[in-house]
């Protein structure tokens, strides 16, 4: 009698997923003074003067622009810390947070 054993033959794959980064938006509004957001830009996202510029000056023509992205914690709490540099001198300037695709 003979006996054919065979390992089994399941493999396990780990994969590990990476975070899904988010992106920080700018949007613009009638109010806030160009000057200023280009400082917030500088101040909360480390942008050059000319970075901040054409990412401000991209909002105020299309309405928006996405400024960086980060994991989730860090993108909302820049968005949250830029916006909140607008309404402490009362200006209506917003950042928002979305996930990538
Ligand atoms: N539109 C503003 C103005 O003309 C400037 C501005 C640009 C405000 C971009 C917000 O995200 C913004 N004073």
């Amino acid at each position: 009698m003979s006996h054919i054993t065979s390992k089994p033959r399941t493999k396990v794959e780990v994969k590990t997923e990476r975070p899904r980064l988010h992106k920080v938006i700018l949007l613009n509004d009638d109010y806030t003074p160009r000057e200023f957001v280009v400082t917030v830009l500088k101040a909360e996202f480390r942008m050059s003067e000319e970075q901040a510029y054409w990412v401000m000056i991209t909002a105020h023509k299309r309405g928006a622009c996405v400024v960086a992205v980060f994991t989730k914690d860090v993108a909302e709490s820049k968005a949250t810390r830029a916006t909140e540099m607008g309404r402490s001198k009362g200006y209506p300037l917003l950042f928002t947070t979305e996930p990538e695709e």
